[in-house]
This record gives C-alpha cells, sequence and structure tokens, in this order.
C-alpha cells in the first residue's frame, strides 16, 4: 500500500481520554475511532490487524477439527427463557423489542443459540463429537466500558461448542481447546497463562481463563513463577489422543495459577517464597465445562448406544479476537510506538523514501515496492512529500517490524538501510539482500 492512497488518520496529540498505552496508540495510530462509549469504528489498519488475528484462530481451530459456522448477533429472548438466563443475565444484556413486539436481544455469548441448533439437527450419539464456532461480534453492556477495546460494549468473540456424549469425552474436548489456545497465542506471540477462574454466568465448576501478564491487566492473579518458563513451541500434537492433550493440561496447569476469585492463600503459602508472584493480567479467553447445564433445559438430547435419550455433555470456549488487539500492544511498545510482533503486524515492511521526487530514489524505491508485494511481504510505503524526521515517526507509531529506508546517498553506493523495529538495529545491504532477508523472517508465519 503506498500511504498517499491509503487510509490512515494518525493524529500528533495524545487523545486525553486514553489511560492506557494501547487504547492511546490505537488511537493515535489511526487504528480505531470511538462511535459511542465501549463502541468502535475499526479503521483499515486495525481491521488489519483484527483480520490477522482472526485466520490465526481459524487455523488453530480447524486443525483440531472444530467447523466454523455463523451465528446471527440479534438473538430471541425466549431461548434464553427457556434456559433460566434471560432474567439471570442482568443489565449487562442489551435487549430490544422489535415492531411486533417480540423480545430480542443482541448476544453476549451463544450457548442457547447452539443449543437450540444442535437439537433440532442431531439426535443420535453417532453424530457425536461435534465442536462448532464462529467469531462474531457480541454485545455487553458493561458498567464501565474502559481502556479502548480492552472492556469495549461491542466486541468481537471466537465462541466455539462442543457436544459430547460424556463427561469424560467433553473434558477431552476441553483439554483439546486448552491445547490449541496454548498454540492460538503462542503464534500470536502472547504467553497467556491457564489460570484456574470461577464460571460466572456462563456456568460450570471447572474453568480456566487465560492471561497475558500485563500492569495494566483487570485481573488480578496468583501464580508460581515456575509457570512462565512453559512453552508450547512447535509441537505435532495429534488433538484425537486423549493422552496427548490431557498431558499438555497436566503440564500447563501442574503449577499454582489462579484469579483472585478461587485465589486460596493456604495452598499459595506452600509454594517457594521467591516463586510466589501476584499481578495483574489481561483475560485474553476462557474455556468451561457445564455438563449438561444447558442441554438439560433445552432438551438437546441424543439416543445413545443402549437406546437411552441422554442430555448431551457439552462446554464452551472462548477468545477475545478484538481484546487481543490490545492486549498485544500492551506487550509489544515502546514510548515511539507499536512494536508489531512479526506474526501478527498489518503492514510487515515499511518503506520509506527519504526523498520523494528524487528520480533514483523513486525509481529505486517502486522496485523494491514491487519486489516486496512479489514475496508477499505486504509493505507500506512512505511515498508522502515529508520530511524524513516525520516518516520515521509515523513509522515507529505504527509498527511495522521492519523498516527499508532508500535515500540517494545510500543508492550512489548501492545500498538502502534495513531497521529492525523491535532492536533499533540497522544494517546497510543491497536492495536485493533486504528484500531476500525479509523474505526469510517471514517465511512459515
Ligand atoms: C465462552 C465462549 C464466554 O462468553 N461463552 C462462549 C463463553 N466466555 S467469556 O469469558 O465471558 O468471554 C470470552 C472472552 O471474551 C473476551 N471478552 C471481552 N473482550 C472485550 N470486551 C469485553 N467487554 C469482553 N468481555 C469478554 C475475553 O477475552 C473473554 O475471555
Amino acid at each position: 500500500m503506498r500511504l498517499t492512497r491509503y487510509f490512515l488518520p494518525v493524529l500528533r496529540e495524545t487523545p486525553a481520554e486514553a489511560q492506557i498505552a494501547s487504547h492511546r496508540l490505537m488511537l493515535r495510530a489511526g487504528m480505531i475511532r470511538q462511535a459511542s462509549a465501549g463502541i468502535y469504528s475499526w479503521l483499515p489498519m486495525g481491521l488489519k490487524v483484527l483480520r490477522r488475528l482472526e485466520d490465526i484462530v481459524h487455523e488453530e481451530q480447524q486443525r483440531a477439527g472444530h467447523i466454523p459456522m455463523l451465528m446471527p448477533t440479534i438473538q430471541s429472548a425466549d431461548l434464553w427463557r427457556e434456559s433460566g438466563r434471560y432474567d439471570d443475565y442482568g443489565q449487562e444484556m442489551l435487549r430490544i423489542t422489535d415492531r411486533h413486539g417480540r423480545d430480542m436481544l443482541f448476544g453476549p455469548t451463544n450457548e442457547e443459540l447452539i443449543t437450540d441448533i444442535f437439537r433440532s439437527s442431531i439426535g443420535s450419539y453417532k453424530d457425536l463429537p461435534l465442536t462448532l464456532y464462529h467469531i462474531q461480534w457480541k454485545f455487553r453492556d458493561e458498567v464501565r466500558p474502559r481502556f479502548g477495546v480492552m472492556r469495549g460494549r461491542e466486541f468481537l468473540m471466537k465462541d466455539g461448542y462442543n457436544f459430547d456424549l460424556t463427561k469424560e469425552a467433553a473434558l477431552h474436548a476441553y483439554n483439546r481447546h486448552l491445547v490449541t489456545y496454548l498454540r492460538t497465542y503462542e503464534r500470536m506471540g502472547l504467553q497467556a497463562i491457564p489460570m484456574r477462574a470461577d464460571g460466572g454466568p456462563i456456568g460450570g465448576d471447572y474453568t480456566h481463563e487465560f492471561l497475558v501478564l500485563a500492569e495494566t491487566g483487570e485481573s488480578e492473579v496468583f501464580y508460581d513463577s515456575a509457570i512462565t518458563d512453559l512453552k508450547f513451541g512447535d509441537r505435532d500434537i495429534d488433538y484425537d489422543s486423549v493422552a496427548a492433550c490431557q498431558g499438555v493440561l497436566d503440564e500447563f496447569t501442574a503449577r499454582y495459577a489462579r484469579t483472585d476469585e478461587t485465589h486460596d492463600a493456604a495452598l499459595f503459602a506452600e509454594i517457594p517464597e521467591a516463586r510466589r508472584k501476584s499481578a495483574r493480567g489481561i483475560e485474553v479467553g476462557q474455556i468451561f465445562y457445564f455438563g449438561t447445564k444447558y442441554s438439560e433445559p433445552l432438551g438437546a438430547v441424543v439416543v445413545d448406544s443402549e437406546g437411552a435419550r441422554v442430555p448431551v455433555h457439552m462446554g464452551s470456549h472462548g477468545i477475545g479476537v478484538s481484546r487481543l488487539v490490545g492486549a498485544l500492544i500492551e506487550a509489544n511498545h515502546d514510548d515511539r510506538g507499536i512494536i508489531w510482533p512479526e506474526s501478527v503486524a498489518p503492514f510487515k515492511v515499511g518503506l520509506v523514501n527519504l526523498k520523494q521526487g528524487d528520480s533514483a530514489a523513486d525509481a529505486k524505491c517502486a522496485e523494491i515496492y514491487a519486489g516486496l508485494q512479489a514475496r508477499g511481504l505486504d509493505p507500506l510505503y512512505d511515498d508522502r512529500e515529508e520530511r524524513a524526521g516525520a516518516k520515521f515517526a509515523t513509522m515507529d507509531l505504527i509498527g511495522c517490524p521492519w523498516r527499508i529506508t532508500v535515500g540517494p546517498r545510500g543508492l550512489k553506493s548501492g545500498v538502502v538501510e534495513l531497521t529492525s523495529r523491535r532492536s533499533g538495529e540497522s544494517e546497510e545491504m543491497s536492495p536485493e539482500a533486504a528484500l531476500d532477508r525479509c523474505a526469510g523472517i517471514f517465511q512459515g508465519l
């Protein structure tokens, strides 16, 4: 993309209403614009990041055999009356009446709707196990929406639902989701730690939240610091293997790690003092096993191999996709701006022309730009008639992980400069070498 043809409304001033770095930087970098409290428009560069996160989520869900679909945002209140949650959900639920006087709502989550789809389509144990998911906007009328997309009212969630014949099978689905989540967050360049949590309005008493440690996080957490050494890495896991998934869960939940809702001071005191940590974290996902909480009241039953009608065992599993954009920035920024991890960067390489209008610089930039595009490196070419300082400041703010700088002086000796946004280090090399280096860095991401 050429910057002169793009829509990147960068703000010079730091917006007064933004209290944390990610909110400030998302506004300043022209990624989002507030529409009303807790509700945002995603401007082109913000949308690119959001889509990239969605792609990673889709790939990891489908790798585990989970099936994508799409449910609507607006739901009928009747289903929620059947499950008993219509009244329980309280003021967080945005209630709507249509022109016929029917009670509707903007879905805060989809357990009821998916259970309704299941009950009207599936009747035999032979159709199990089944895990369906979608990525869809949710609405929760939070009392205090804050920190931009971190605690929005409208937000994007991946929500998945498993249907199984037995509790054991449903727990395998739970473990499988834990593995997919570990892989997903790591691919995004984030460490998210599974911690025992509380079921809240979703229910069930077996649930883990995934937390990214950050001073600005809204959750208080307690953990054994040994847990931060665990990496999922590049393991090739067989998602059908009960033992393999259980093994990962055991490994990642063996150490004490809990949110304040489930914190147990006596257990915590057993950890050696040097490893006992309390900190703040951003909740980027949560997995639940809740058995027959929804299948019983809604009548989601299957006929088992003995001919008996039994309610299915279920769980639901959520990733806060839009919140992750904020969490990623909280974990990856400096005082000049965002530093995108390579796997999620909206533009992988920034191209800066130090002397727009100089025919040699313009021609070389056009050539490098085409070369980057041909290698799938999604460049952002700053082709504005601006001072070098302003161009560098924009690139630093929006956080392309790599920058190629082209100027008449370097070109005389046949070199351009390749700079890492993270380390700040620059190296001079031929344009071809810079293209090859960038292609190597992003290979397989
Ligand atoms: C699991 C999927 C559920 O809703 N039902 C379907 C279950 N879980 S949850 O923990 O309540 O939400 C899942 C994730 O969504 C993100 N999230 C939010 N993101 C931004 N703004 C909000 N107001 C908000 N509320 C929840 C979190 O990342 C959460 O883990």
